[in-house]
C-alpha cells in the first residue's frame, strides 16, 4: 500500500485570547514541513488551510464560552476535511491553531474506528467544561468535549458523541490541572503520566507502557500534540507555557518509539504561536518531531 499524507492547516485562534496562534500553520510550513516529510511518504498533499476569516470575539451569553458558535462552525469544516483525507487512504496531519481544533479533528477521525485511542501530549488536561473552566477558553475543553462532556455545540460536532472512551485516553506531560479536571480524571479513569512519572520512570518506560496499553485495546491511535507539553526553554512559542516540561530529546524519543510501534493513525500539532516564538524555534521543533514520528532515521 502506498504511504500518503494529507496536511491540513487549521489557522483558528478562537479558543483562547492570544492572537498569533492563527499563524501556526504558516510558521510550520515555513519551517520546512514539506521538504522534511517528502522522503518519508510516496505522496504528500498539502490541502491548504480551512478558511477561518478574522471574526470578532463573541462571548456566548448563556454559557459564557468565548466564540462558541464560531468554533463549532469551523470545527465542522475541519471534521469534513479530515474525514475525506482518511477516506482517500491518507494519513491526516492537522496543523493548529489553538487546541480547540482537536474537537474537529477527532470528529473527523473517530468515526473510522470502533475503539480509537488518543495520546494527549500536553502540560494541561484540556478537560474543562463551561462549569469548571476558569477562563471560558475553549482550548481548555477539547478533550472533555471528545469524551462527550460539555456544551452540546462542542460534543455533537460531526453529529455523534462521544468520539473517544475515557479509558482509551492517555495524557502525557501534565503539570497544570484545574480542580475540576483532577476530579474528572479520577472519576473517568483517564490514564495520566504527569511530569512526576516522566521524571521517575523515564520517557522510554512511559512510552513502552502507553504503547502496550493501546496495542491491547484500540484499533487506531490519534496523537494530539500541544507544543506546550514541551518545556518552554525548548518550545517558547506557545500561549500558555508552563515551566518544568518535557525536553526536546525526550519528545524525540517518544515520537521514535511511536513510529517503531506503528500505532499512530492520525496526528495534530497545535498551539504554535510564532508571535511569541524565538526565531520560529517552536515551529522547527514541531517539524523535527514530525520527522521522527514518520520514520526519519539518523543513519
Ligand atoms: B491548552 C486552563 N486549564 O482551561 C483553562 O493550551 C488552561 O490547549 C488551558 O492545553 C490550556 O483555561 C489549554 C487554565
Ligand atoms: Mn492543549
Ligand atoms: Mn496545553
Ligand atoms: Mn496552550
Amino acid at each position: 500500500m502506498s504511504k500518503k499524507l494529507s496536511i491540513i492547516g487549521m489557522p483558528m485562534d478562537l479558543g483562547q485570547m492570544r492572537r498569533g496562534v492563527d499563524m501556526g500553520p504558516s510558521a510550520i510550513r515555513y519551517a520546512g514541513i514539506n521538504e522534511r516529510l517528502k522522503p518519508l511518504f510516496d505522496d504528500i498533499h498539502d490541502l491548504g488551510d480551512i478558511p477561518i476569516g478574522r471574526p470578532e470575539v463573541v462571548v456566548d451569553k448563556e454559557s459564557n464560552l468565548r466564540n462558541l458558535d464560531l468554533v463549532a462552525e469551523k470545527s465542522e469544516l475541519l471534521a469534513k476535511k479530515v474525514d475525506e483525507a482518511i477516506q482517500s487512504g491518507s494519513f491526516p496531519l492537522v496543523l493548529g491553531g489553538d487546541h480547540s481544533i482537536a474537537i474537529g479533528t477527532l470528529a473527523g477521525v473517530a468515526k473510522h474506528y470502533k475503539n480509537l485511542g488518543v495520546i494527549w501530549y500536553d502540560a494541561h488536561g484540556d478537560l474543562n467544561t463551561a462549569e469548571t473552566s476558569p477562563s471560558g477558553n475553549i482550548h481548555g475543553m477539547p478533550l472533555a468535549a471528545s469524551i462527550g462532556l460539555g456544551h452540546r455545540a462542542l460534543t455533537e460536532i460531526g453529529g455523534y458523541s462521544p468520539k473517544v472512551k475515557p479509558e482509551n485516553v492517555v495524557i502525557i506531560g501534565a503539570r497544570s490541572l484545574d480542580e475540576g479536571e483532577r476530579i474528572l480524571i479520577k472519576e473517568t479513569g483517564i490514564k495520566v503520566y504527569t511530569m512526576h512519572e516522566i521524571d521517575r520512570m523515564g520517557m522510554a518506560k512511559v512510552m513502552e507502557e502507553t504503547i502496550a496499553y493501546f496495542t491491547e485495546r484500540t484499533d487506531g491511535v490519534h496523537l494530539s500534540l500541544d507544543l506546550d507539553g514541551l518545556d518552554p526553554n525548548d518550545a517558547p512559542g506557545v500561549g500558555t507555557p508552563v515551566i518544568g516540561g518535557i525536553s526536546y530529546r525526550e519528545s524525540h524519543l517518544a515520537m521514535e518509539m511511536l513510529e517503531e510501534a506503528k500505532i499512530i493513525t492520525s496526528a495534530e500539532f497545535v498551539e504554535v504561536n510564532p508571535i511569541l516564538d524565538d526565531k520560529n524555534k517552536t515551529a522547527s521543533i514541531a517539524v523535527g518531531l514530525m520527522g521522527s514520528l514518520f520514520g526519519e532515521k539518523l543513519v
